[in-house]
């Protein structure tokens, strides 16, 4: 009784649903004869039913009634509203990584209606350079050590030093700054400053919560003459890819998205119904979308969006997702036909899309597309081989 006390009632519900019953009957698909048959919502065409043919009805109309869609159905509000930003520099060290880069650590401090918020990020700068550099910014959802700045423990998730001696700079916020990752807790973070949300059918969670937070550091950025803002890769891995995904539709400033493993109500298509679906997800993480997000639950058909529609409105900059081949959970075929479908919205630009009609084979990285791709052999992680070809990418595009 003492437990079941400390817990919310919500919490203590969730509880029962994901260790009791509700769980246990959820059976995913991974049967590719099994995917439904189903029709995606139109692209290029406005919800008046005006075609799209140019890249300026686009920008005027679609992008931003996708972006509204979204917002309403799935991801929130993003208020970008505040009344202050300042950073300090909490440490700074010059010749971290043996001297071949320079470490900042940096507090974002974002204030509004007089409640503050704190954001902890952590930047290595490549000594070697120039002048300013693209940076690498990732939305850390594991562990902090993950992205330890003083190296002591070093992880694939952030391979800081592998991203150093290609020439990047390599930052990394953590989620539970911004909205801990709990059904209860989420609300201790971006949304003590915009409480309005918590009461709104549409208002943000914790996924809109990680996403704004990269906004933030990308405010930060600005202010950086070490950091070429105008080259800011975003990326995550799983929830935090789709938190990558949602931070690059909304805020055209950052020039890259990189979302690795993000399956459902990431990068792959919510009708298919293969692995993990839109039901399962909202059953089992409540607090990552808005509540508008759970009349779908049954009823993913009638989505006016899927997820190819967040992709293209990430169009014309690069974006590169992946898959593992042990993550089917992550429909990795409904990933790649996702990408496939937003390239009808890059050639609004003039953009050739390299992409085969099938996923590439397995370990083969598409690098040289502006929808780059690879399905890597193993698990659902974030790991080197993953990394080395984000950078691949990223030079592609950024011409080093
Ligand atoms: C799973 C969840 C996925 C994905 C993953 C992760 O449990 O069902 O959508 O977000 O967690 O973040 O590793």
């Amino acid at each position: 009784m003492q437990y079941i006390k400390s817990v919310s009632l919500a919490s203590f519900f969730l509880l029962v649903l994901v260790q009791g019953q509700a769980q246990p009957s959820f059976q995913a698909n991974y049967d590719e004869s099994k995917v439904p048959p189903y029709t995606l919502p139109e692209l290029l065409k406005t919800t008046t039913n005006r075609e799209v043919r140019d890249k300026e009805t686009w920008e005027k109309v679609r992008r931003p009634e996708i972006i509204t869609l979204f917002e309403e159905n799935v991801y929130g509000q993003m208020p970008k509203a505040y009344d202050r930003l300042t950073y300090s520099i909490k440490n700074k060290n010059t010749s971290a990584m043996g001297g071949k880069a320079t470490l900042k650590e940096v507090v974002i401090e974002v204030v509004r209606n007089s409640k503050s918020l704190k954001i902890n990020l952590v930047l290595f700068v490549p000594n070697q350079q120039t002048g300013p550099v693209p940076v690498f910014l990732l939305i850390n959802n594991r562990g902090k050590d993950n992205t330890d700045p003083t190296r002591s423990h070093k992880s694939d998730f952030w391979p800081a030093e592998t991203v150093i001696d290609s020439g990047y700079a390599i930052a990394a916020i953590h989620v539970s700054d911004l909205a801990p990752d709990d059904t209860v807790n989420y609300v201790n973070g971006v949304l003590q400053l915009y409480p309005d949300q918590l009461t709104a059918n549409d208002g943000m969670r914790a996924i809109g919560a990680w996403a704004w937070g990269a906004s933030r550091a990308l405010d930060y950025f600005e202010k950086d003459a070490a950091i070429d803002a105008r080259k800011v890769v975003v990326v995550g891995h799983s929830r935090g890819g789709k938190a990558s995904l949602w931070a690059a539709a909304e805020d055209q400033r950052f020039a890259m998205c990189v979302t690795n493993c993000s399956g459902n109500t990431g990068a792959a298509l919510s009708r298919r119904g293969f692995g993990e679906t839109v039901s399962r997800i909202n059953t089992v993480f409540p607090h990552w979308f808005a509540t508008n997000y759970k009349k779908f639950n049954n009823k993913v058909a009638e989505l006016p969006l899927d997820q190819h529609m967040l992709i293209a409105a990430i169009a014309p900059r690069p974006l590169y997702a992946t898959n593992a081949t042990k993550d089917l959970w992550a429909d990795p075929r409904g990933t790649f036909l996702s990408l496939k479908q937003a390239e009808i919205v890059y050639a609004l630009y003039g953009i050739k899309s390299n992409l085969p009609a099938n996923p590439p084979v397995v370990n083969h990285a598409i690098v040289r597309a502006p929808l780059g791709y690879h399905i890597r052999e193993g698990e659902h992680n974030l790991t080197a081989f993953d990394w080395i070809n984000f950078v691949k990418f990223a030079s592609v595009y950024f011409k080093r």
